[in-house]
């Protein structure tokens, strides 16, 4: 009872325009009415996007998975001459780029060995080879380490990669924002204040960034709503975010925990994404974690993007996900059809390229009738 109590107390402060506080982010949480979390979400959403949901036709590439860190909820990352590991050369990142791309996903290892050359110039041949395609690339860890590495400020890091073609920052690394969690999973990766500082140079260089939240581990709802704050607070400062993404741990071989989200705790979770970060234009329901049906009805629950073609996941395909690793802009659009929405083909910076708006299915909401 108090649960329900706590939504329709939540309702009545959205339809005052009020921002959400700490205290009714956690209780919607705690509520166990999601298909009322799930309408108010959803009317959140259609006044911003109406009916439309996002994607992309992108390609992930991950030019190699030597990494040095050892991070417990990772099962991609790997040390060299391990039979997994892999270092991709230019010629096979650029086997990977072709003409109807409009976004590749760069992120990786952090390399023990590869110059700094090497990363300006894989830059500068995609774009070289491929001048349509946007390049969304290095995550803020990557970012740290390129700087500590290269001994180069941020800011200089920044500047180089966006001379030679970087469009946007992936919203990687960021897990969850717990010194807690951080101590017990990935104690050698940077924490809250690095990842939002390195993310605040970005938006100050005119580089809009995304920004992820990885739940279903160990963290606690407060922690979760405490992520969302800090993103939102830098959001108010700023305005870079493009993308918030929810990830969905997957418990592969590191079983932090035995089993993954539920999918009442995804579509909850893209639902308080929605209703706190009232801030942030785009939520993620990325389907190569949460599957390609949950994400479709994510749709319902706050999310107007699902992300893009991919082409080849790894990371979280490391980890055993269940998705297929690529799905065709024709899946894509069917999927977006079939929830009610209207597709909208985008590229990495959410300009529209394409309004699927012939032949749509009725457009009610499945949670709002
Ligand atoms: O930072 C690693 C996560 C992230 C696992 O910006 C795992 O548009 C679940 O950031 N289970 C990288 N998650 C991926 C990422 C991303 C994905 C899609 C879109 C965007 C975007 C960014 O993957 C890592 C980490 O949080 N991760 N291992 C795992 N077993």
């Amino acid at each position: 009872m108090a649960s329900v109590l706590s939504v329709d107390r939540v309702t009545q402060e959205a339809q005052q325009h009020e921002r959400l506080t700490r205290e009714e982010a956690l209780a919607l949480f705690e509520a166990s009415d999601v298909i009322q979390l799930g309408r108010l979400a959803d009317q959140v959403k259609r006044t911003r996007w109406g009916r439309r949901a996002h994607f992309v036709i992108n390609r992930q590439i991950n030019p190699t998975n030597v990494c040095v860190l050892s991070c417990r909820f990772c099962d991609f990352a790997t040390k060299r001459g391990r039979a997994n590991a892999y270092e991709m050369t230019l010629e096979e990142v650029l086997a990977r780029c072709s003409p109807e791309l409009r976004e590749v996903h760069i992120v990786g290892g952090l390399h023990p060995d590869w110059e700094w050359d090497y990363y300006l110039e894989m830059f500068r041949a995609i774009k070289a080879a491929c001048p349509q395609i946007q390049i969304k690339a290095w995550t803020a860890v990557e970012i740290d380490y390129f700087s500590k590495k290269f001994r180069l400020p941020i800011e200089e890091v920044l500047r180089q990669l966006q001379a030679v073609g970087l469009s946007a920052l992936p919203g990687g690394g960021a897990e969850v924002f717990s010194e807690r969690v951080r101590k017990a999973l990935f104690p050698f990766k940077i924490g809250a204040p690095r990842w939002l500082e390195i993310h605040k140079a970005a938006h100050r260089l005119g580089i809009p960034t995304n920004a992820t939240l990885l739940y279903g581990h160990m963290e606690t709802h407060e922690e979760r709503v405490d992520h969302l704050l800090k993103l939102r607070a830098l959001q108010d400062e700023t305005g870079g975010f493009m993308s918030f993404i929810p990830l969905a741990y997957q418990p592969g071989r590191t079983q932090v925990v035995a089993r993954q989200a539920s999918a009442i705790d995804d579509v909850k979770t893209i639902a308080i994404s929605r209703l706190v970060l009232d801030n942030v234009p785009h939520i993620k329901a990325y389907w190569v974690t949460m599957g390609e049906e949950i994400a479709s009805v994510a749709l319902h629950f706050g999310a107007d993007d699902l992300d893009g073609t991919i082409g080849e996941e790894r990371i979280m395909h490391a980890a055993d996900a269940a998705s297929p690793v690529s799905l065709t802009r024709d899946r894509l659009v069917e999927l977006i059809r079939e929830s009610g929405c209207i597709p909208v083909e985008r590229d990495a910076l959410y300009h529209t390229l394409h309004v699927y708006d012939d032949d749509h299915a009725p457009c009610e909401s499945a949670v709002s009738q």
